[in-house]
């Protein structure tokens, strides 16, 4: 038994936002009907690929545990199977351009018109306002929603992150957005309108940059590296690597630095286990220096101490100093590499990190569910090829026969 058994999603996204979020539901029990192009299908199949003529990793870490069909939604024929998916699903997700299932003909009207318990939840760039009929791609959600504003280095330009927050992050939203109002529908029996725009997800994702920028107005932002030698703007700047909860942190290099590009630890220089730290470090002597022993009186020298704490830290690996911080109770964590993730032995054991055949690609690794839930396990089952499920999904879910899948064909509506 699963979460969701019994759900039935009619899956209409492409690309990432949507794809993450109906692969979530999917491995949380939903019955995912992936609706594609015919000939063509979510165009990530092809893109980035690493094999001539087989799907790409884009498209096959984003899309397990779905069945494929190929289906023109734009054809007569075709709009009339969409219409009885309608009817026989419970949620319709989608994250096309704007407006385009309305130029398809399938506005939200006519859609609760088809089936009223339905959810419609839709990933676009933008909300309502001067930007909504903008397509929107990761790095522009990035730019427009406070992220590569506020990441990257105070004397540098803005810079996007690598951790997929506009897209991914969306799609997570939308996910939580489709399971409350499945809940919601229990007591009303109606469906509802879900909708995320990747700038509120990547501005929701960046709640302690406003948060900043509203201490900005009573005085500098201590914890930030501008202080106290530099100056703040008017925005929340940029701040390096330093830690944005109020205690000091930075990243420093560790034994090996020099030709290894992640041969780095984030350390946490937290009050609470200050003294173990300095202790450690071979810095007994700031312990009953005022000048250093208070968090206060520390705070203008940051830079200082992060390079004292880097000089021991480049006498072990990020591993040892890992080892020896840890029981001190002093926070840190070594910056791994996708090569040490996807090597790490309790990753996979966890399955968050799975290795998946394919009948195309041969194995593969990908990334597993992160949400565990005790009572619904999940199993990664590969993604589908184009068109995979067609029959199958026709015959299962509206019945048709043989001899109507062939005229459907013929149609060119599959
Ligand atoms: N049958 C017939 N037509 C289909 C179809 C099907 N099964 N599936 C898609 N189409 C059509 C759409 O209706 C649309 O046609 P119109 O332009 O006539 O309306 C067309 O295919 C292309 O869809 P699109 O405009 O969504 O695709 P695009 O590649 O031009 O744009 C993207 C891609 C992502 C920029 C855009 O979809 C978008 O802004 N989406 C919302 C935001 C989002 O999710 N972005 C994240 C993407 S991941 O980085």
């Amino acid at each position: 038994m699963k979460a969701l058994d019994g759900v039935r999603i009619l899956d209409m996204t492409h690309v990432q936002s949507g794809p993450t979020c109906t692969q979530l539901l999917a491995w949380f029990g939903a019955d995912v009907i992936k609706v594609e192009r015919p000939g063509k299908g979510d165009a990530t199949r092809g893109q980035l690929r690493d094999i001539p003529d087989v799907d790409s990793l884009y498209f096959t870490m984003l899309n397990h545990n779905k069945r494929s069909i190929t289906l023109n939604t734009k054809d007569e024929c075709g709009k009339g199977i969409f219409t009885r998916l309608i009817e026989s699903c419970d949620v319709l997700v989608e994250n096309f351009a704007p407006g385009a299932l309305d130029r398809m003909g399938f506005s939200w009207k006519r859609i609760q018109e088809i089936n009223p318990r339905i959810i419609y939840a839709s990933v676009k760039g933008f909300g309502p306002g001067p930007y909504e009929d903008c397509k929107v791609y990761e790095n522009v959600a990035q730019c427009t929603g406070g992220g590569a504003s506020t990441t990257g280095f105070p004397s540098g330009p803005p810079v996007v992150t690598g951790a997929q927050i506009g897209d991914s992050g969306t799609g997570l939203h939308l996910a939580l957005g489709i399971v409350t109002a499945l809940f919601q529908r229990e007591t009303t029996g109606r469906g509802q309108r879900v909708e995320c725009a990747m700038q509120d997800g990547v501005l929701n994702l960046c709640r302690v940059k406003l948060r900043d920028q509203q201490r900005l107005t009573h005085g500098p932002l201590k914890e930030y590296p501008q202080y106290p030698n530099g100056t703040f703007g008017v925005a929340t700047p940029r701040a390096g690597n330093a830690s944005g909860g109020g205690q000091p942190g930075w990243i420093v290099k560790c034994k090996g630095w020099e030709t290894d590009p992640d041969a780095y630890l984030y350390v946490i220089a937290q009050a609470a286990a200050f003294d173990r730290l300095a202790r450690v470090i071979g810095h007994e002597d700031w312990l009953g220096d005022p000048e250093w022993n208070t968090a206060e009186a520390r705070l203008p020298k940051i830079d200082q101490m992060f390079d004292e704490i880097e000089q021991w830290t480049m006498t072990k690996t990020k591993f040892e100093a890992m080892e020896i911080l840890n029981p001190l109770n002093v926070p840190c964590g070594p910056v791994l590499s996708m090569k040490e993730l996807s090597e790490e032995p309790s990753l996979r054991a966890t399955g968050t990190v799975v290795e998946v055949d394919h009948p195309t690609r041969g194995a593969y690794l990908t990334v597993g569910n992160p949400i565990k839930l005790s009572d619904s396990p999940v199993e990664v089952r590969r993604s589908p090829l184009l068109g995979e499920h067609t029959d199958e999904v026709l015959k299962q879910v509206l019945g048709m026969d043989d001899k109507a899948i062939a005229a459907a064909k013929t149609d060119g509506a599959l």
